[in-house]
């Protein structure tokens, strides 16, 4: 036994001797004192030795171990050194090469406009509501005067998620919610920004998009006021210079209704492709509260009235910026969103 650890020894210096990094290194760890290692089976054959030798050859085995482990620990120490020495000596940084590119991202385009419609409204004296948007029936239709046989309630134009409940397709229910908490307390005076759904994919149309919508409750609000407050919000918008003008239009929940068209952004209202040689874009709907949605919501149709308005902002986007293609906004294109 004695003679077979000092064969041991003389192999494992042997192969020491012929190593020259950290992985060949290993392989002579593994080999001696690896779980099936030579020095590790002769360790565990010890307990066959007559009692009286065990003592002595253990601790020779004993101390050849630790031996080995320290001259394991020394050669791993002189690699290292080595290679570290070896790359001080013949590595060349080359601070002259490009760095690799960070992306930084960046605020939206719609999102900024988001906030810009929002301060705008802010500074007329309205508050920002927010509501959900999973929806019940209720509140994105019934409420709102939409009648049973509305397209708009139909699956094909809807994304229902049970027969009551559906993803809002406006954001009007916010409005609605916020009516119900406030009644008879007056005045109201919010806006609306959020997603909402349709069942809509082309060029010109998203199945998710943001709106804004604004609401004011009151005694004697007129439509005088709701021009005022939107010539406002355009020339704010637009620019000090645009101009506004109202056309008849219909939606259930007001009465009467209007589409808002603005002086073209691009041309200033002389014409151009923007707005197909008219001077004018389209950039809203509005009309006042119909007196039956102040009813449900807890109102006195008799002793208050209120405007309502509702815009894309996708499409105000769009017209601020002269984009031309909505898909622009959902690709997600650096290359794009680095303009704004
Ligand atoms: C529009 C156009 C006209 C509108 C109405 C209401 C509510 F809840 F007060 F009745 N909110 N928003 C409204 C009115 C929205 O979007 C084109």
């Amino acid at each position: 036994m004695e003679e077979r650890l000092r064969e041991l020894e003389a192999e494992a210096r042997a192969a020491l001797a012929g190593v020259e990094n950290l992985e060949a290194l290993e392989q002579v760890r593994v080999r001696f004192l690896g779980k099936k290692g030579l020095l590790t089976q002769v360790l565990r054959s010890i307990n066959t030795l007559p009692a009286r030798e065990r003592p002595r050859v253990g601790r020779l085995a004993n101390e050849l171990r630790v031996r080995l482990e320290e001259e394991l620990a020394d050669r791993a120490a002189a690699i290292k050194a080595q290679d570290l020495e070896r790359r001080l000596r013949e590595e060349r940084i080359d601070v002259t090469l490009p760095g690799a590119t960070l992306l930084v991202g960046r605020r939206h385009p719609l999102m900024r406009v988001l906030e810009e419609i929002e301060d705008i409204f802010i500074g007329l004296g309205f508050h920002v509501v927010e509501g959900p948007e999973v929806e019940l029936d209720y509140y994105n239709f019934e409420a709102l005067n939409i009648p049973p046989d509305h397209p708009a309630r139909d699956m094909q134009d809807s994304f229902y998620v049970s027969d009551r409940v559906l993803l809002r397709t406006h954001t009007s229910p916010v409005q609605v919610r916020t009516m119900e908490r406030m009644a008879p307390r007056l005045p109201v005076k919010i806006i609306a920004p959020g997603k909402v759904y349709r069942r809509d994919d082309d060029a010109t149309h998203s199945p998710m998009f943001h709106q804004v919508e604004g609401l004011a409750v009151d005694r004697r609000i007129t439509m005088a006021d709701l021009r005022g407050v939107l010539q406002v919000f355009a020339e704010q918008m637009f620019g000090p210079d645009t101009k506004t003008r109202f056309r008849p239009s219909y939606f259930p929940f007001t009465e009467p209704s209007a589409e808002v068209d603005v002086s073209c952004v691009m041309c200033g209202g002389r014409g151009c492709r923007t707005c197909s040689h008219t001077g004018w874009l389209e950039i809203l709907g509005c009309g006042m509260v119909h007196p039956r949605v102040l009813e449900m919501s807890g109102y006195n149709s008799g002793e208050v009235t209120g405007f309502a308005f509702g815009m894309g902002v996708e499409r105000v986007t769009m017209l601020k910026y002269g984009i031309d293609d909505l898909r622009l906004l959902f690709d997600n294109d650096m290359r794009f969103l680095r303009q704004f």
